[in-house]
């Protein structure tokens, strides 16, 4: 393995000067495919802000003519709200979190010099590129993009005549087909790349927990997507062909569809929920200068979870006709996995006890991730129960609930990264102060988006209607001013993005040059150069112990870095 890895190295060594298109369109560098996959994400990502920012004006203000859109048709609502919820879950949260993270922070982290199979990297990145083109695409077809909610449920989704985009479901199914052949293609690069190319001396334990929060999103994911590939293929049929697997008409059974989603719908939030947990991992105990509280054991809960994931998916179907016996045993299952993200999550705040804690940017988005996601967890044990899923099921508690888990894992969970990483990845560094506002005046105006939310659903405001007014007792002056409330907290908060943009591109162009290990953390990524070249490092380094070894008794210094002899 030894001898291999440094033959392959060589290669690597000897590469001739490389032309901008093969160095950074064609490139098989897992670095340069992270920043590909990052910002085709966030470019994903404005475009599903743009909707939300858009269908959140008409619920506030109905019938105004929006800055930037027009006037809001219902036709249009239905599209807009459709499209964010998939943009923001599988063009932004998949590929910033899993792919983008994933390229950069493997190879580096367990000391190989890029993925194992370089071109299957390649190929996972140029077909989700080509499915993002083909969402866009979509939105353009005659009859306008799929309307029929992210959830693409039959018989919405599989006849044109009622969600009244024939064309836009199509390419929508397709759009989604093609981002999973990309994530099947580049979880296989994750798992046996960390399984395979570990630096010598790392042994299992050795592994930082990020690493293995990747590999475990990606097994997660290639077990799961199979059943929703097979339903997918079934809901074009019916769309296409004529075929009736969904049309109770016919002998079809809606349902089935509800069961093939939801059984990788719910293993789904936990790909992308853990490598958020695995970022924050690496940064608190960077900053505390504290070793991991009990390492072992958040590694087990992660395998544990995702066992479990595979058992929970029918709480979504509480109100969809299943027997309440077997809603019974879907609430016990889903109160079961509260325990280990909730044991996780107190091991964090254990790490943090007692630790020299730096407040800086990076740090407030991992705590801000910790406090943010405990909400969401809390409220999903509600949501777990049969009986109160009942009166909640559809009203804006359950959208409250999921923005505050989905949330903190795509936009606080990629800023805690890229604010952490950013040093190694670009060479540079960001500017703290503008960091912090940043932080902040995106943290406070996404709890005042939310909480409110959870009021009016608590008051039985029901998801996906156009327009309130339509409705006497929905649109009751409180429930109006709590929608309006959460409409300018956006605004807020979406304008708030401009100090990070701003921020990461002077920081990147005219930023202080980066230290190699500005952070003083312990994991090989830090030990290459910043930005690391093609290849990471000359030689591959050795591995002597584990991740977290910060303040150890008998050192002088506070860190103990993985590749340093004694
Ligand atoms: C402690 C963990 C969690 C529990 C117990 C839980 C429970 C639930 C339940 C029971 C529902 C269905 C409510 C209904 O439709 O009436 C739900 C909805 C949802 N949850 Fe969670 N959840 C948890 C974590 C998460 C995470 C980590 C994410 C995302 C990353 C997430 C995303 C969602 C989404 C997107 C929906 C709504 C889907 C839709 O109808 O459009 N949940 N959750
Ligand atoms: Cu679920």
């Amino acid at each position: 393995m030894v001898t291999q890895q440094a033959e392959h190295h060589d290669e690597h060594a000897h590469h001739p000067e490389q032309s901008f298109v093969s160095k950074y369109l064609l490139s098989t560098d897992h670095k340069i495919i992270c920043f590909q996959y990052m910002f085709t994400g966030m470019a994903m990502g404005m475009i599903g802000a743009f909707f939300a920012y858009v269908f959140r004006m008409q619920m506030a203000f109905p019938g105004t003519h929006v800055p930037g859109w027009g006037l809001v048709t219902p036709a249009d609502y239905n599209m807009l709200i459709t499209n964010h919820g998939a943009i923001m879950i599988f063009w932004v949260a998949m590929p910033v979190l899993i792919a983008a993270f994933g390229n950069y922070l493997i190879p580096l982290m367990i000391g190989a010099d890029d993925m194992v199979f370089p071109r299957i990297n390649r190929l996972s990145y140029q077909i989700f590129l080509l499915s993002s083109i083909v969402l866009v695409v979509s939105f353009f077809v005659p009859g306008g993009g799929f309307a029929g909610a992210w959830t693409m449920y039959p018989p919405l989704s599989a006849k044109a005549q009622y969600s009244l985009t024939g064309d836009g479901s199509t390419v929508f199914v397709l759009a989604v087909a093609l981002e999973f052949v990309a994530f099947l293609l580049g979880g296989i690069n994750f798992v046996t790349t960390a399984m395979n190319s570990r630096a010598p001396g790392m042994k299992f334990h050795d592994i930082p927990i990020v690493v293995w929060m990747i590999v475990i999103a990606s097994i997660l994911f290639m077990a799961s997507v199979g059943p929703l590939i097979a339903g997918a293929i079934m809901l074009l049929f019916d769309q296409r062909l004529g075929t009736a697997f969904f049309d109770p008409n016919r002998g079809g059974d809606p349902i089935l569809w509800q069961h093939l989603f939801w059984f990788f719908g719910h293993p789904e939030v936990y790909v992308v929920l853990l490598p958020a947990v695995g970022i924050t991992a690496e940064i608190i105990t960077t900053m505390s200068r504290k070793k991991l509280f009990a390492y072992k054991t958040v590694l087990h809960t992660a395998i544990f979870t995702g066992v479990l994931s595979f058992t929970v998916w029918a709480h979504h179907q509480f109100v969809a006709g299943i027997d309440p016996r077997m809603a019974n045993i879907f609430t016990v299952t889903t109160l079961i996995i509260s325990i280990p993200i909730a044991e996780m999550m107190f091991v964090y705040i254990a790490t943090l006890y007692g630790g020299s804690i730096t407040l800086n940017t990076p740090m407030l988005w991992a705590l801000g991730f910790i406090g943010s996601f405990l909400i969401g967890g809390v409220t999903g044990i509600f949501l777990g129960s049969s009986g109160a899923d009942i009166y909640l099921h559809d009203t804006y508690f359950v959208l409250a609930h999921f923005h505050y888990t989905f949330f903190p894992i795509a936009i606080i969970g990629t800023y805690a990264g890229l604010t952490f990483w950013f040093p190694k990845m670009f060479g540079k560094m960001m500017n703290d102060t503008l960091g912090r506002l940043h932080f902040w005046l995106t943290f406070v105006p996404f709890n005042c988006i939310f909480i409110p939310l959870f009021f009016t659903g608590l008051m039985g405001d029901h998801r996906r209607i156009f327009d309130y007014t339509n409705f006497t007792e929905l649109s009751t002056p409180t429930l109006q001013h709590l929608r309006s409330f959460a409409t300018i907290s956006l605004l807020v908060m979406l304008s708030a993005q401009l100090i990070f943009i701003y921020n990461f591109v002077t920081s990147l162009l005219w930023g202080p040059k980066a230290e190699q290990n500005p952070w003083r953390s312990n994991t090989l990524e830090w030990t290459a150069a910043s930005p690391p070249p093609h290849g990471n490092w000359p030689t591959l380094p050795t591995v002597y112990r584990g991740p977290y070894e910060y303040s150890h008794p008998d050192r002088a210094e506070d860190y103990w870095p993985q590749n340093a002899p004694s």
